[in-house]
């Protein structure tokens, strides 16, 4: 494998780069109009404009993606997360170039992106899922039928959603029949499908998920855990492994539950089997992402591996680098996403960064998008770098954090690190105690 596509922008794009570049692999960047001056179009071999800022004219043209990957003679294209990611026809049609598409196979993405079809593989794997439907609702008494017998509150989803798009949470019959009719509606106009499902609504939660990897000998390994309790509207926050939370024995069972899901579905290239977790660590398997993640370094810091390179190389036919045995995890690692967004209306800002600095610090890896004078424009997500801290312990993992946010500077636009601040001061989470409210009950008035 000489040439690898980026079909993506920003910190994710530049951290595909960086380890082809440790690989001796070429790279082809995409980039739009909008991204033209971001770091990750000067690090790749070669960069192409695909068009207009808009991701329909951009990041999402599959024809133009495919075309430019042909006339440059790519072995293969990188989707990155989000995108064209988890889009099986995407990456059906890579293949039909001819061209290694790094993921799993497009026939898991499918299977995956189904939310009904993907926990009744799961249950038929033995897998532990959240007692609800096993089919599309077809009627409002249907759902209230379904509702009474499993109890309320429960949750209304989408069957194409995932992420936490398309769910509402209804407490009482009364709230589920107001919310029947819209629900479907949202699904049909965000995911093509109005497929939609009931499932008991797990309280005091936690959301936690396996890192798992395939590749296509059939070996398969768990690379632990993340703990993703810290979101806000469904946007994770902060990230954190090991979780502060599991016992160890609840922490091996989850290792071998992700596994046997993985093997279920002959699981190939990187994959998170996102479980939900109730107060007494019963755990259930919620959804299954077919891609990397944006929190992956928080793995990486725990592993010492290269998520990305070890993607690759299982995509060229490898076998995975090590066996179960020979994989530890050592340490504590947290990331904070740093978004440009008002810290206290919660809504993107975009704008010019006129000054970011940052100290290099032992433990602390900084995975950026944007550089000094760049321009967060209100076409895409508006993560500007992932900020991992490492300890020894989770509290000198915290410490390192702690005191990376008192000396960072970024002006021009707003950013969330007074939020990260109050987290990182926050008594509940110093102890690890957070639950999936934590963001809303402590820091949100
Ligand atoms: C749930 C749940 C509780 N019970 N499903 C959100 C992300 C997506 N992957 C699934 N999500 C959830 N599904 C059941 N049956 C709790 C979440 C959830 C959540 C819900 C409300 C507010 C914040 C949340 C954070 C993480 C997970």
């Amino acid at each position: 494998m000489q040439k690898i596509l980026i079909a993506n922008r920003g910190e994710i794009a530049l951290r595909i780069i960086k380890t082809c570049q440790t690989m001796g692999i070429e790279t082809i960047a995409i980039y739009s109009e909008a991204d033209k001056d971001l770091p990750f179009v000067k690090a790749a071999t070669k960069a192409i404009c695909i068009g207009e800022p808009h991701v329909s004219k951009s990041y999402l043209q599959i024809d133009k993606i495919l075309e430019i990957a042909k006339n440059e003679k790519v072995d293969a294209i990188h989707p990155g997360y989000g995108f064209l990611s988890e889009n099986a026809s995407f990456a059906q049609q890579v293949i039909n170039a001819g061209i290694t598409f790094i993921g799993p196979q497009p026939k898991t993405i499918k299977l995956m992106g189904d939310k009904i079809a993907s926990r009744n593989a799961m249950e038929g794997a033995g897998v532990p899922v959240v007692p609800g439907s096993s089919q599309g609702l077809n009627t409002v008494e249907e759902a209230c039928g379904l509702a009474k017998t499993i109890g309320y509150p429960i949750m209304l989803k989408a069957s194409g959603g995932g992420g936490g798009i398309g769910m509402v949470l209804c407490d009482n019959e009364q709230a589920l029949i107001k919310s029947y009719e819209s629900t479907k509606k949202r699904a049909m106009t965000y995911f093509g499908s109005d497929k939609v499902f009931i499932e008991k609504y797990i309280e005091d939660s936690r959301h936690i998920e396996v890192q798992v990897f395939g590749d296509q000998h059939g070996n398969i390994v768990h690379l632990f855990e993340r703990d993703c309790s810290i979101q806000r509207r469904h946007q994770k926050v902060v990230e954190e492994s090991p979780s502060p939370f599991l016992s160890d024995n609840a922490r091996q069972k989850m290792f071998e539950t992700a596994i046997k899901a993985a093997r279920a579905v002959q699981y190939t290239n990187a994959g998170t089997i996102e479980f939900i977790v109730d107060p007494e660590e019963n755990f259930y398997f919620l959804e299954m992402n077919t891609r990397l993640q944006v929190e992956h370094p928080v793995t990486e810091m725990i592993t010492g591996l290269d998520l990305v390179k070890w993607q690759i190389l299982v995509a060229r036919g490898e076998k995975l680098p090590l066996q179960q045995a020979e994989i530890a995890a050592r340490g504590n690692a947290v990331e904070f996403r740093l978004y440009a967004e008002d810290p206290v209306r919660f809504l993107p800002s975009p704008g010019k960064i006129t000054k970011l600095k940052w100290q290099e610090k032992e433990g602390a890896r900084i995975d950026y998008g944007y550089v000094e004078g760049g321009t967060v424009t209100p076409f895409y997500d508006p993560l500007i770098a992932k900020c991992i801290f490492y300890g020894e312990s989770r509290k000198q993992a915290l410490s390192v954090a702690l005191s990376f946010f008192e000396d960072f500077s970024l002006e021009g636009i707003k950013t969330n690190v007074p939020l990260f601040l109050t987290i990182l001061e926050s008594a509940t989470f110093q102890k690890g105690e957070y639950t999936t409210s934590f963001l809303n009950k402590n820091v949100v008035k």
